[in-house]
This record gives structure tokens, sequence and C-alpha cells, in this order.
């Protein structure tokens, strides 16, 4: 071991005489000077974007983003030692004009939208116009320029080191031997980057919907190859099996009557009313009807409850798109996509959704959230799904006081909202509008600005004397649960503020809201056990032996993650809590019969008709009715009820969730609800 240590030793210092002796670095500098430019060049202009957009020093300044900003331009640069003599400039050339420009778009992009451009967007012809548009106002901005300094510089420095002889032809032997040394220098340098990165961030660098959050952790050339994959991934998957995918969709729905063919008692009970949708985020129903020192952590949803109709067994059905999966399964009763995002990859297909369907009743769709509109591609995904205009960040005054988390507070969203749904309805008979919140996101770290709500346990112990006294126990303090809860609190009163302003507005009157939570908030099971098993004296959570302690296993998880859904009327027209097992995929059946429209491709079910026969069906394959709770990937399950079950049921019910997420998906990605999708499929395979 010595041995080898000694060995090493020397060879590494021989090494650097050697470096020392024949001026390596210097002579390196001097032999590879247009090719070190090139790699300047495009490495200063990505951080200059950087700069520009992102102005922190810590986004700009990131050792990883100049990391992998010089890896990509490093291993694309190596490439030009294949070509000969003056080829090699070209090719760089044509390299640092495609960087460049992708700076300069993205530059020019980030200032209208503030987000960065995809490859995705200029399929949209219109899209094509608003871009240009954009360039040809925003042209006389200085910064976009600043980028073609760096560029024109290595054309002139080119023409300087051929004037003076410097520019080199080598022989094949030496180009080989330059090409494989910088390719392998370059896929270090990203072997080293890929190494230093978070799960988290790989897994927003995989679902590519963030953009910013892309851009400043991996640099744009990274973020703008992997748009293009990403761009490019449901073109390809849609070009084989339209057939198949068309025989099994037709199959799928040949039983379906065209027009609706039932009636109940909720019949068209809403038709001709204003809709108000209220997009939760992260709310779950267990914050309902809780309590901390007899404190209900929702006062005015457990009075809304009260007042209108509740489903207590109501599950979202996300996958990676989260907020935007929940927003496709509320819109369209379809599921999310077993590849990408809807909203991200498949922006541009047909959709049956509720706002199209009330369009077509002479209502006046909107949307309404207050962050970047290219947040999940909803600036273009909500066009998609019929939304006659979306409000985004853009539309709504926001001062730094007013921030609280990841955006505006939901206090200043609703009190500015109300002033645009006041201006709607004065210029539109009836509307249909839906209200996506903001501040109850994770992590809720935010915790100073959610106001005062404590989430400690105040309790009576006995001492050894036997008195007894009465103490408050940290309990939930400082544990993400207990913050959430606050947050939780926050968006609650932020509601009621809502539906106060409203009321003086009269805008509640002839109107239904609908609110769902859009998906669990992902908290950590550890806090879901500390919560149920405290022990207020030890500050600790109870010992398993402990005969009160209450077992949590992982489907207690899953169940817990149930998420509100309630319909409310000023008038009370419909009241109670229907606890059918139901899932986002059922709601628009559900409304539509409401509300007086119908829709033949629904994948859920109108939930007072299916009853207790149905099936939610998550996008991972488990499932869960009123008698189990199904897990696919390990294939175990709960029992909900004290019934047996037969084999045959889990089998049908597999057999029914599969083909159910087959055809979705077969649906969004071959185009199906698009009556031309056919000569389209034709003409993407010849
Ligand atoms: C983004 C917000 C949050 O605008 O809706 O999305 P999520 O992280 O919940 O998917
Ligand atoms: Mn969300």
């Amino acid at each position: 071991m010595k041995k080898t240590i000694v060995k090493l030793k020397d060879k590494f210092v021989n090494f650097v005489k050697r470096i020392k002796k024949e001026k390596m670095i210097s002579n390196y500098f001097k032999n590879n000077r247009l090719f070190l430019l090139f790699v300047l060049v495009c490495v200063v202009n990505s951080t200059l974007l950087r700069f520009f957009t992102m102005p922190t020093v810590e986004n700009y300044l990131s050792i990883k983003t100049i990391l992998a900003d010089t890896a990509i331009v490093v291993i694309i640069g190596s490439f030009s030692y294949l070509f000969k003599n003056r080829k090699r400039y070209i090719y760089l050339l044509v390299w640092a004009t495609i960087f460049t420009t992708i700076c300069v778009i993205n530059s020019v992009y980030y200032t209208f939208y503030t987000s960065f451009a995809s490859v995705s967007m200029l399929s949209l012809t219109q899209y094509i116009g608003e871009v240009g548009d954009a360039v040809v106002q925003n042209v006389l901005q200085l910064k976009d320029l600043f980028y073609l300094i760096p560029y024109i510089f290595f054309i002139y420095y080119y023409y300087r080191l051929k004037k003076r002889g410097l520019y080199k032809n080598y022989p094949k032997e030496v180009r080989g031997k330059k090409f494989r040394h910088t390719l392998v220098f370059g896929v270090a340098i990203l072997v080293a980057f890929c190494l230093s990165l978070s799960s988290l961030e790989i897994s927003r660098f995989v679902k590519q919907w963030n953009r910013e959050y892309i851009v400043m952790r991996f640099g744009i050339y990274l973020y703008q190859g992997n748009d293009l994959v990403a761009s490019l991934t449901p073109t390809i998957s849609a070009m084989f099996g339209y057939d198949e995918a068309k025989k099994e969709f037709t199959e799928y729905y040949q039983d379906r009557s065209d027009e609706q063919d039932y009636t109940n008692e909720y019949t068209n009970i809403f038709e001709g009313r204003n809709v108000i949708v209220i997009h939760a985020e992260s709310l779950q129903a267990l914050t309902l009807n809780k309590t901390f020192n007899g404190v209900e952590v929702t006062p005015n949803l457990n009075k809304m409850i009260k007042e209108g109709l509740f489903f207590s067994n109501f599950y979202s059905q996300v996958s990676v798109g989260t907020s935007s999966d929940t927003e496709l399964t509320y819109n369209t009763s379809l599921m999310p996509t077993q590849s990408g995002t809807a909203f991200v990859s498949y922006f541009d297909r047909t959709y049956i959704s509720t706002p199209k369907l009330m369009k077509e009743k002479g209502y006046y769709t909107f949307s309404m959230h207050a962050n970047n509109a290219d947040f999940w591609n909803r600036r273009t995904m909500h066009k998609s799904l019929g939304y006659d205009d979306f409000y985004s960040k853009e539309t709504y005054e926001v001062d730094d006081e007013n921030i609280i988390g990841l955006g505006l507070s939901d206090k200043e969203f609703f009190k500015q909202s109300v002033e645009k749904i006041k201006k709607i309805s004065e210029e539109h008979d009836k509307y249909y509008g839906l209200l996506i919140t903001l501040t109850n996101h994770t992590p809720f770290s935010d915790v100073d600005k959610y106001g005062d709500f404590s989430v400690t346990m105040k309790t009576t112990v006995t001492n050894p004397d036997g008195t007894t006294s009465e103490i408050e126990a940290p309990y939930l303090e400082g544990t993400k649960l207990g913050n959430y809860f606050k947050s939780v609190h926050y968006a609650d009163e932020a509601l009621g503020e809502f539906f106060n302003m409203m009321d003086e507005e009269g805008l509640l009157d002839n109107t239904v809201v609908i609110l769902y939570g859009d998906h669990d908030a992902r908290l950590p099971k550890s806090d879901y056990i500390l919560m149920n098993n405290y022990d207020p004296v030890t500050n600790e959570v109870k010992s398993k032996d402990d005969p009160t302690y209450e077992e949590y296993d992982s489907f207690d998880y899953e169940l817990d993650r149930k998420v509100p859904l309630l319909i409310w009327t000023k008038d009370q027209v419909v009241t109670g809590t229907v606890d059918y097992t139901m899932g986002m995929y059922d709601v628009m059946p559900t409304i539509g019969n409401m509300l007086g429209f119908y829709n033949k491709y629904a994948l859920g079910h109108d939930i007072f008709e299916i009853k207790d026969d149905n099936i939610v069906v998550f996008p991972n394959g488990n499932w869960v009715t009123n008698l189990m709770y199904y897990n696919s990937q390990k294939g175990q399950y709960k029992l909900l009820k004290d019934e047996v079950i037969s084999d045959d049921y889990i089998l049908l019910n597999n057999e029914y969730a599969e083909k159910l997420l087959d055809v979705s998906n077969k649906a969004i990605v071959f185009d199906l609800f698009n009556p031309n999708s056919e000569e389209e499929a034709v003409s993407k395979n010849n």
C-alpha cells in the first residue's frame, strides 16, 4: 500500500515537473485559443442571461450552473477537432450562433413572460405570432444585444488569429487526440455536475415545468436541450400505433349513450347559475373539523361544510404533474398521462372539458392564478381547456409585503380577484371561473406570515405528589405538519374573507361554489405518527408497547391523503355529507348533471348514480373502493369494511384500472378527441 502511494506520488511529481518543463499549460492555451474562446463566449452568455433575468449572485454566479454550462459547451466544442482547417472554425461558429441565439431569445422571452422559452411552443402558429410581436416591441432593449458582444468578438478573434498566422491546421492524428482528450474532459465535468445534484433537482429537471428553477440550477443550454427532447417525445410517441389506439378507444366507449340517459334529484339543479370553482392548494381533508386546544384549524370551511354538500371520501388522482394533473382531471375527467405531464407535453391536444361545455351553454369562462402564467404551462393549456381568459400574475399587483411562500398571498389574491369578478359580472350574463390558490404550498416555512395559530397541546398532568398541573406541551410546534396546520389556518381565513367580500358585492347570489383540495401536502409519515401518538409529558412519540399507541401504516398514510370536495350555495340548495368513495374524475359527470351538460367520454361517474359501486383509480395503478385500498405495486391491500373479498374482485378491479389508464393515455397521446386526428396521424407517418 505504502509502495503504491509512493509510486503515485512520484508519478504526480514527475507529471507536474513535465508540465513545468514543457510549459504544457501555456502551450495548451496557445494552441487552442479559438476553442477556449468559444467555451468562454458561450459560458459568459449563459451567465449574462441569468444575470439579466434572475439577478441574485447565487443565481448567476452559481459554480454548479457554470460547471453544467462548461460541460455542455466543451463536449459539443470537442467535435470541432474532427474538422480540418477553416471547417473547424465554421463548426464552432455555427454552435456559437446557436448558443447565442438561445440566450437572446430567452432574454427577450423572459422580459415578456417572466419565464424561459420552449421549443414546443413554436409548433403553435399563433404563438409564433405572439413571440414575433414580442421580439419587435422588445428589440430596443439594450440588454438583449449584450450577448452579441462576446459573439462578435469570437468572429473578430478568428480573423485576427488567421491574419497573424496563429490559426493552425493539425494533422489527423493530433486532431483525433485533441478530440478524445477534450471530450473526456467535458464528460468528466458533466459527471462531477451530475454527482452534485440532489434528488429534488433531478426530479424537477425530469418534469421540466418550473423553468426558472431549471435554468437557475442547470443552465440555459441543458434546459433547452431537455426542453427539446421533452417537446419531441409526444410527437414521436404519437407516430406509432394510432390505429390500434383508435380501435381500443372506440370499443371502450361503444356502449355509452351519446346523450345523458338518466335523471336524478340533482339533474339541472344549478342550471343557469354562475359558478366559482376554488382550487385549494394542498388542502387535505384531515385539516377539517380539527382543533388544537379547542380552536378550529378551518372555522370558515367547517361552517361551509355544514351549509353545503360535502364529499367526505374524496381523492385527488395526481401523478408527477400535481396541481396541473388535478386541473386536467377536474376539467376533463381524464387521467394524468403515463409519461411527462399533459399540461407540458400534450397541451396541443383536443380536450372535451367543463369550460368548453359551459361555453356552449353561453357562459364566459375564466381562470385566475397569481403565479407566473408559464408555471405548468397554464398560459397555453388553459386555452386548450377552453378558458376564455387566464388572469395570471401579470394581471395582479404584487408588492413585496404581499408575498407569502411562492408568491402573492391568498388574501391579496382574493381581494384583487373579487374586483375582477365584479367587472366580469357586469360584462357577462353568466360566468364560470376557476380560482387557484397558492399560499398553502409546501414547504410551509413562511410561518411568521400565517398569523397566530398554535399547534401545542394543553393538558392536565398528575405530579408525583398527587397534585395536578396544567401544561402546554410543544406537540406539533416546529414540525412540518404543525407548520402545515398554521398555513391551512391562514388559507381558511383568506377563504372566509373572500366569501365576505363576494357577499358584500352581491356576487354569491345565484352562484354555486365548488371547492376542492388539489392534492395532499406531501408531509412526512413520521409527523402523522407523532400527531396520533404524542405523549405531552415526555414530549415524544409514545412507545409502541404503550397500550394507547395507534399503528399508522402506509395504507393509513395513503387514505389520509384524501382532500375535500364541497358544493355550496348561499341559499343552501344542497346540503349534507356524501361518503361514497369518489375521485377527481367523478367531479365532471357529477357537476355536469347539476349544471346541465354531459360528456360521453368522462372516465368517472356521476357519484349519485354509481354511489357505493365506485372505484377511484390512481395513476400508478393503485385503486380504492368502499371496500378496500389496493396497492398494485406491492400487490397488497387494506380492507376498509368488515367484508370478505374474493380474488375475482381484485382481479376485475385491476383489469378495470389498467384499461382505464390505457384508454385515457391513448386518448391524449393520439389526440383522439380531435375530429381530424386520423388525417393528422396519417400525415405524420408519411
Ligand atoms: C404553481 C402552483 C403549485 O403555480 O399551482 O403547483 P404544485 O407544486 O402544487 O403542482
Ligand atoms: Mn398544487
